[in-house]
């Protein structure tokens, strides 16, 4: 679908999308697509005064109410999602498939919100005391704050904010100033939603566009009570202890470097394919994607060969062609890291297969690579490292113990996997004395998690959790209640206090 169609159909107006600072380019191949004017840090200021606002009228809504919201935003996102995805394809440079995929992960949260609107428990504790009872509630927090990024650039905001709206919030959302078209699309598709649900409060949802100076605003601004921010491990580091200074609540989900263990019994067709999907799928530009393979020495030389054939033959070019599965890099400067990267690799006694640039035709404004898989003596610091591009390092090992030495020795600790069919290799990976990771897969690959489960990891991964399972507690806050129906007035822990 061509931008043009893709803007007229997501109801963005081409007049609004030019004479702006903001230059959205394509990946593509590098052409301009649209000119957005920033928020100044005063409009940004008034966008979060007017969040604010609309929290105090929101949080008073029946939480299923809430949830029908939802779930007509989930319907709106039903009937847009080809346009929608194919403007991630433009903006961000995913494959078809990929744009579409990222669109039904939106709609998947919608679907869990709903449902999770009708079941946000508190629990029912015993009182020590006669007549009374002791409960916990859930109420809403506050403005959500919602920093994301470029190469997730619409489903990690929804699960954000489909959760914050079911648990009574409002959202302020900053994305990477790499996507503000995408943003701009997902405001409309969500105000259609509110309108069709007649009385959600204006300011529920409000974009603010820019760089770091805005993002900052939101960062600082004393109401908001969580900053929900997903991008590299050095924002992280500035964005926590920034919002806990002002006692903020963060939850962050940061850099990954995840790993996969092959084991002597793997089965390596399966292990090959998941290899693929997971180490060159968006280009090697998920937080989840594959960076460190670590197989057991014997069968090195029968997963490599086959690995290397599949690297070879890779459909690599335009994403909006249905065949290509990798597409471009988002600009020259992550270009120019994984050069540098590769460089260093290289340097600490990596043989390094693939990535150079590639050529494609009518796309030459675009960067696009041969995957690379560097073959490593050892686990070298480099390796220990996230180079957020399609970099895969090979590492052996003789010992099982050895190999998740290897898999836990790195600063990052979202996702990981294991390839066996040795049911104690399996379940030691899973237990305490396993993966460190926040997210441990057996015989399939790290990345292109379900929903459902609760999404993030430890270490310099930020420690924070988004998405299914009960990761809507960090955007509700909890009280907790004590209620005496007797006629007396008993004092906990037995404490006389007679006057
Ligand atoms: C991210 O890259 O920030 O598990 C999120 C996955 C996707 C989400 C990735 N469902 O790869």
């Amino acid at each position: 679908m061509s931008i043009t169609k893709v803007l007229k159909q997501l109801g963005l107006n081409a007049k609004d999308l030019k004479g702006g600072d903001l230059i959205a380019r394509s990946p593509i191949d590098g052409r301009v697509m649209a000119k957005v004017k920033s928020d100044s840090k005063a409009s940004a200021v008034k966008k979060i005064a007017r969040s604010a606002e609309a929290f105090s009228a929101w949080r008073a809504m029946p939480a299923p109410q809430r949830g029908e919201l939802i779930r007509l935003f989930g319907e709106e996102l039903r009937a847009h999602k080809e346009a929608l995805g194919a403007l991630v394809s433009h903006e961000v440079g995913k494959i078809v498939q990929e744009g579409l995929g990222e669109v039904q992960e939106m709609i998947d949260i919608c679907d869990f919100a709903v449902g999770l609107s009708r079941q946000l428990y508190g629990l029912t504790v015993a009182s020590e005391r006669p007549g009374h009872r002791m409960m916990e509630t859930w109420h809403p927090l506050g403005v959500v704050g919602v920093i994301s990024a470029f190469n997730f650039p619409v489903a990690v905001w929804s699960w954000n904010t489909a959760i914050a709206i079911v648990c009574g919030n409002s959202v302020v959302w900053k994305p990477s100033d790499k996507n503000p078209l995408t943003a701009l699309a997902c405001q409309k598709i969500f105000e259609k939603a509110a309108k069709r649900f007649g009385n959600a409060p204006k300011g529920l949802l409000e974009v603010l566009i820019g760089g770091r100076e805005i993002g900052e605003v939101l960062v600082d601004d004393k109401r908001v009570a969580l900053v929900s921010a997903t991008g590299s491990t050095r924002m992280g580091r500035e964005v926590g202890p920034r919002v806990a200074a002002r006692f903020g609540r963060s939850l962050l989900e940061l850099g990954g470097n995840n790993a996969m263990i092959v084991c002597p019994s793997a089965d390596l067709e399966l292990a090959v394919r998941a290899i693929t999907f997971s180490a060159v799928g968006t280009a090697g530009q998920r937080c989840t994607t594959l960076r460190r393979v670590i197989v057991h020495e014997s069968i090195k030389d029968k997963l490599l060969p086959r690995l290397k054939k599949i690297y070879g033959n890779l459909p690599i070019g335009n994403p909006l062609n249905g065949k290509t599965l990798v597409g471009p890099l988002i600009d020259e400067a992550s270009f120019n890291r994984m050069q540098s990267s590769l460089k260093v690799a290289e340097e600490q006694g990596g043989k390094i297969t693939g990535g150079q640039r590639v050529k494609v035709k009518d796309c030459e404004g675009g960067f696009y690579v041969q995957p690379a898989i560097a073959e490593m003596p050892g686990q070298t610091e480099i390796v220990r490292e996230e180079t957020f591009a399609p970099i895969l390092y090979v590492v052996t090992y003789k010992k099982f113990e050895d190999a998740l030495a290897l898999q836990n020795d790195v600063p990052q600790g979202l996702s990981s996997c294991i390839f066996t069919q040795d049911l104690r290799e399996a379940e030691t990976f899973l237990s305490a004395q396993g993966s460190d990771c926040g997210i441990a897969n057996v015989n399939i690959g790290p990345s292109g998690a379900e929903i459902g489960g609760a999404f993030g990891g430890e270490k310099e991964t930020g420690g924070g959790r988004e998405s299914g399972s009960d990761a809507w507690r960090a955007y509700m806050r909890r009280a907790t209640n004590t209620i005496n129906y007797s006629d007396s007035l008993p004092l906990a822990q037995g404490i006389k206090f007679d006057v």
